[in-house]
C-alpha cells in the first residue's frame, strides 16, 4: 500500500489523521479516539416528528418516511424519545412497558425496520432510558401499591406520613422536596396509608434503585433491546437514580425555597452516594464486551465538571458522555420562569469551564434545543425576520465548532423557532399546565406568568416539523396534536433543500466539517475574548492545524482588525454569510479559519480568507500541493461557503 495514502493505525471505525499534520505523526489521541468523538446525533421527539396515518401524532411509519432527510444532513445517531407503551402524562417519559412499542407510535415491527433501516445507511440508534421511574400504570407499580407487603412494595420509595401528621394533611410529605413539576414530590395513596415518591409528576413514581432486584430487572430489559440491535442509551435523569438515605430508612428535608412552603431535596437525589456504583454495575451486567461501538449518553441535570470527569472517564467504565444544563441555565434566576438576559460573559465562562475540565478526561454534549428547551434561535439568536437565519446559522457554527459531540433537534437545522401562544389553552405540556395551576393557586400575574411560559414552555420544541408549505406542514393529514407554527410557509425543509445559503444547506456543511477534519472532534480549546460583550471567539488546535472560530452575536458590526488581527491573514473554512468583507465581522456573522500554523510559528500559505475551503486549492498548474491530493470524501467538494471556485485538494493521510 502505498504509504502516504495509508489510513492511520485506529481499527475498524478510525478517523483519518487530521489535515494539515503532513508528515509528522498522527498527535496523540486521534488514533484511539471513539468514533462518538467525531459524530453528529439528531434528535427525534416522535409525537412531533411525522405522522404516517392520519392521527395528528408522529408515528414510526412517519419516521421510516424521512430517513432520507437524516442521510442527507450526514448525522450519524438518531436518539428516539421515549415510544414505549406509556399513558402520555409526560408525552412517552412515563412508561408503563419497557419492552414494547405504544400502538400510537407503531409496533415493534416497525421499530425493526428502523432499526435496519438506520443501519443499512450507517447510522445507529439510541432509544431513550427512563428508569428513574415509571409511569403509575407499570405493572411494577400495580403491584407495588397493592398493598404494604407486596413482594414490590420496596421496588419504590414508600414512606409513613411525617411524625405526628396524618396522611394527606398539609406538610406531612415524609420530606419537603418540590417536584420538579411542580407541588410536593410525594403523593399519598390512601388505602395503604403511605406516600410514594415523584421527582416528577405524580404519575411518574420513582424507583427504588437501593432495591437490586429492580436493577437487575433494568439491566435486563437494557439487554434485550442491545440484542435487538440498538446501539445505545440516552440515558433519562440518570444522575437522580441514587438517593441519599439513613440507614433506618429517613429520607432528609432540604433548604426551604424563597416563597414555597417547600424544600430543595436536590442535595439527597442529585448525584446520590451510590450513583457511580450503580452506573459501574450497569456497565459491568449490560455494556461490557460490546461498548466499543455503542454510544451511551447521561443526562445529567446539576451535574458539575467535577463530576462529569468521573461519569465518563473511560477507565471507570459508566458512560460515554454527559449532557448537561449549565449553559441552558444562564438565563434564568430562581426558576425557569424567572427569566433574565443571558449575558454573553457568562456563557463563555461556563462553556470554557466545561471544555477545559473535559480537556483531558472525559466527554461532554453539545446542545442548544432539545425538547425540554425553547427554540434557541428564538431565545439565543434572533428570530427577527432580518436576522433569523444568519443566527441560527451562527449559533450552529459556535456549537459544532466545540470540542464534545455536536446534538441537533429536530426542527433545528431549518431554523425553526418559538410558537405565537396565545392563551393557557394552548398549552399541553405537563409542566407548563402544572406550573399555571400552582402560580394561579399562588395568587401570581396571569399575565405575567403567560409570558414566561411563551418564551419558555418546552411546547415551543414540540410544535410539528415543518417539512413544507402545505396545510400541516406536511406533518399530517390530520389535526395535529399541536398547533404546526403559523411561519412554516416560509420557514420549511423543502424550500430550504433546494437553498444553497439556507440554514439546512450551512448545518450540512458543519456536519461534513466535523467527519472530515479531526480538529474539530479532537482539537484542544482555547477561548479569546472572554469578557467581550458580542463577539464569542475561540481556538481549536490539534499537531500543527489550527482552527480559530469567531461569531458575532448581535446586530453591530465589528471590525475583525480591532478584536483578532490575527484573523486577516486566514483562510476561510466555512463561513455564514456571503463572501465580502474580510475585514468586517458582520451581525451574526460566524467564520471558521484556518490559520493553519508552522513550526516557526507563522501562518502557513497566506490564502486570503476569501479562499472558502477545507483545504488548499488547486495550483494553477491544475496540481495539488505537496502533501495534497484533489478532494474525493464525503461533502469534501463543497464543505465550505455557498460559492465554490476552485477544486479543492484534500490532505494525503500522512501515517504509515
Ligand atoms: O424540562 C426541564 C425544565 O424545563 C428539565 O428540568 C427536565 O425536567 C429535566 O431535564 C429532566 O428531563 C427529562 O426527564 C423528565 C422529562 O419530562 C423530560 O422530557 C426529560 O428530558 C422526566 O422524565
Amino acid at each position: 500500500m502505498d504509504p502516504e495514502n495509508a489510513p492511520c493505525p485506529m481499527g475498524a471505525e478510525s478517523a483519518p489523521c487530521p489535515m494539515g499534520a503532513e508528515s509528522a505523526p498522527c498527535p496523540m489521541g486521534a488514533e484511539s479516539a471513539p468514533w462518538w468523538t467525531r459524530a453528529v446525533v439528531y434528535q427525534v421527539y416522535p409525537r412531533s416528528f411525522q405522522d404516517s396515518d392520519g392521527d395528528g401524532i408522529g408515528d414510526l411509519g412517519g419516521i421510516l418516511q424521512r430517513l432520507d432527510h437524516l442521510a442527507d444532513l450526514g448525522v450519524d445517531v438518531l436518539w428516539l424519545s421515549p415510544i414505549y407503551p406509556s399513558p402520555q402524562a409526560d408525552n412517552g417519559y412515563d412508561i408503563s412497558d419497557y419492552q414494547d412499542v405504544d400502538p400510537l407510535f407503531g409496533s415493534l415491527a416497525q421499530l425493526d425496520e428502523l432499526i435496519a433501516a438506520l443501519h443499512r445507511r450507517g447510522m445507529k440508534l439510541v432509544m431513550d432510558l427512563v428508569v428513574n421511574h415509571t409511569s403509575d400504570e407499570h405493572p411494577w407499580f400495580e403491584e407495588s401499591r397493592a398493598s404494604r407487603t407486596s413482594p414490590k412494595r420496596d421496588w419504590y420509595w414508600w414512606r409513613p406520613p411525617r411524625r405526628g401528621m396524618a396522611g394527606g394533611d398539609p406538610g406531612a410529605e415524609p420530606t419537603n422536596w418540590q417536584s420538579f413539576f411542580s407541588g410536593p414530590m410525594w403523593d399519598y395513596d390512601e388505602p395503604s396509608g403511605e406516600y410514594y415518591l415523584h421527582l416528577f409528576d405524580r404519575r411518574q413514581p420513582d424507583l427504588n434503585w437501593e432495591n437490586p432486584e429492580v436493577r437487575h430487572a433494568v439491566y435486563s430489559m437494557m439487554r434485550w433491546w442491545l440484542d435487538r440491535g440498538v446501539d445505545g442509551f440516552r440515558m433519562d435523569v440518570i444522575n437522580m437514580i441514587s438517593k441519599d438515605v439513613a440507614a433506618d430508612g429517613h429520607l432528609h428535608d432540604g433548604p426551604p425555597l424563597h416563597g414555597s412552603a417547600l424544600g430543595d431535596g436536590s442535595a439527597s437525589y442529585l448525584c446520590g452516594p451510590r450513583i457511580h456504583e450503580f452506573l459501574q454495575e450497569m456497565h459491568r451486567e449490560v455494556f461490557a464486551g460490546r461498548d466499543a461501538a455503542l454510544l451511551t449518553v447521561g443526562e445529567m441535570p446539576g451535574v458539575t465538571v467535577e463530576q462529569a470527569r468521573l461519569f465518563t472517564d473511560p477507565g471507570r467504565a459508566e458512560v460515554d458522555m454527559v449532557f448537561q444544563f449549565e449553559h441552558v441555565g444562564l438565563d434564568q434566576g430562581s426558576s425557569k420562569w424567572d427569566l433574565r438576559p443571558l449575558r454573553m460573559r457568562d456563557l463563555k465562562a461556563s462553556l470554557g469551564r466545561w471544555q477545559a475540565g473535559l480537556a483531558d478526561v472525559g466527554w461532554n454534549s453539545l446542545y442548544w434545543d432539545n425538547h425540554d428547551q425553547p427554540r434557541a434561535v428564538s431565545r439565543f439568536g434572533d428570530d427577527s425576520p432580518a436576522f433569523r437565519r444568519d443566527s441560527a446559522t451562527c449559533l450552529a457554527t459556535l456549537l459544532h465548532l466545540h470540542r464534545g459531540t455536536p446534538y441537533v433537534y429536530q426542527g433545528q437545522e431549518i431554523g425553526m423557532a418559538n410558537y405565537p401562544f396565545a392563551s393557557v389553552d394552548d398549552f399541553r405540556d405537563i409542566e407548563s399546565v402544572n406550573h399555571f395551576g400552582t402560580a394561579m393557586v399562588a395568587g401570581q400575574d396571569p399575565i405575567a406568568v403567560l409570558a414566561a411560559m411563551r418564551r419558555m414552555s418546552r411546547d415551543n420544541a414540540r410544535t410539528p416539523v415543518q417539512w413544507d408549505d402545505t396545510e400541516h406542514a406536511g406533518f399530517t393529514l390530520g389535526t395535529p396534536w399541536l398547533p404546526v407554527n403559523p411561519d412554516h410557509g416560509e420557514w420549511n425543509a423543502a424550500a430550504q433543500r433546494k437553498d444553497d445559503t439556507s440554514v439546512l444547506a450551512h448545518y450540512r456543511r458543519l456536519i461534513a466539517l466535523r467527519h472530515e477534519n479531526p480538529v474539530v472532534a479532537l482539537g484542544d480549546f482555547a477561548m479569546l475574548l472572554p469578557d467581550h460583550e458580542h463577539v464569542y471567539a475561540f481556538t481549536r488546535t490539534l499537531g500543527r492545524e489550527v482552527l480559530l472560530v469567531v461569531c458575532n452575536l448581535s446586530r453591530t458590526t465589528y471590525r475583525l482588525a480591532d478584536l483578532l488581527p490575527q484573523a486577516l491573514d486566514a483562510r476561510l473554512v466555512l463561513g455564514n454569510l456571503p463572501d465580502e468583507d474580510a475585514e468586517l465581522l458582520r451581525p451574526w456573522e460566524a467564520r471558521v479559519l484556518s490559520t493553519w500554523s508552522r513550526p516557526d510559528g507563522r501562518a502557513r500559505g497566506g490564502t486570503h480568507a476569501r479562499d472558502r475551503s477545507a483545504g488548499p486549492r488547486l495550483r494553477t498548474d491544475g496540481q495539488c500541493p505537496a502533501g495534497y491530493t484533489t478532494g474525493t470524501g464525503r461533502g469534501r467538494e463543497r464543505p465550505t461557503g455557498t460559492r465554490a471556485r476552485r477544486t479543492p485538494c484534500a490532505a494525503r493521510h500522512p501515517c504509515s
